[in-house]
């Protein structure tokens, strides 16, 4: 591995305690919808990873972030696209499903939203980070799109965090959270929170979490194409998402890789990137968090 052993460390304690508070949340009782929300507030608040707390650099040195959430149950979804200052993106995108008639809000106008919420602004400096500034440095005088590949520690995984969970009830629930790409122009709108795209939940299928190099996910229908190939033609959720990370995604060059779950318990964790940070919990004992390839 290209991390140092104290890194990795990291890493991994901050995968567990984002397994931990999602799995926590299915032992109260509560819903997989409560569950991928705690998991991602977890890595939010986490700034190894970009989404909330050390998100990425917009070109303009700002941090821009997009969020959303599904349920599988009634294909209910929420999300926001390109704001800044909010702690947490994916509590945003809930409120955005549960108190407003639509599914997502940008910008100035989610904003507007979130302070009749009771929202606060966090000044720009929370969502520093120095590696995040680091990779951005590196490109900011460029034209170039960085994915988060230029980290000191040459780390070519991506940063976007995402969860998937089914319940005691067999509801299935997705959530992703991100800063989207370094150096990417203002306004840009990444895949994570266009649903289908970055994230889908539907209980007769599966509910799917994206990262990657978002144009190609969004062009390529990623998350919502696992959906289909399990519907229409009887695919497991393994051999579905099989097909569109190493196939179609391949094909146009998409580089990333997602998680899913479908409502039996079933999981599938597979990227066509150098690496995915993920894990795995359930109530049969497994609990893996990976960092390797
Ligand atoms: C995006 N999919 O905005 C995200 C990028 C990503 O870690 O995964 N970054 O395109």
């Amino acid at each position: 591995t290209d991390l140092t052993p104290e890194l990795e460390q990291t890493y991994t304690s901050g995968l567990q305690a984002a397994l931990d508070s999602g799995y926590h949340a299915l032992q109260k009782g509560q819903s997989a919808i409560e569950a991928v929300l705690a998991a991602v507030i977890s890595l939010e608040d986490n700034p190894l990873f970009n989404a909330g707390k050390g998100s990425v650099f917009t070109k303009q040195g700002k941090h821009e972030m997009d969020a959303a959430i599904m349920d599988g149950s009634n294909l209910q979804a929420g999300a926001v696209a390109a704001i800044q200052q909010i702690k947490n993106p994916i509590q945003l995108a809930l409120d955005v499903m549960r108190h407003t008639e639509h599914v997502m809000l940008s910008g100035q106008g989610a904003l507007d939203f979130a302070a009749t919420r009771g929202y606060t602004l966090e000044p720009d400096t929370y969502f520093f980070s120095q590696q995040r500034y680091n990779q951005w440095q590196q490109v900011q005088h460029t034209d170039t799109t960085a994915l988060d590949h230029n980290i000191p520690v040459k780390d070519k995984k991506f940063g976007t965090v995402g969860a998937v969970a089914v319940d005691s009830q067999g509801n299935v629930a997705a959530a992703t959270s991100t800063g989207g790409m370094t150096n990417k122009q203002f306004g840009r709108i990444g895949d994570s929170p266009i649903i289908g795209c970055g994230t889908y939940a539907n209980n007769h299928t599966c509910a799917i979490s994206c990262t990657g190099h978002g144009e190609l996910f969004i062009r390529a229908v990623t998350a919502y194409d696992v959906s289909c190939l399990m519907e229409y033609k009887g695919l497991s959720l393994q051999e579905a998402m099989h097909i569109v990370v190493q196939d179609k995604l391949v094909k146009i060059g998409g580089e990333g890789g997602m998680i899913g779950v479908d409502s039996k318990g079933n999981t599938a964790l597979l990227f066509n990137s150098e690496g995915m940070y993920r894990g795995v919990r359930d109530n049969t004992g497994i609990n893996e968090v990976n960092i390797y390839k």
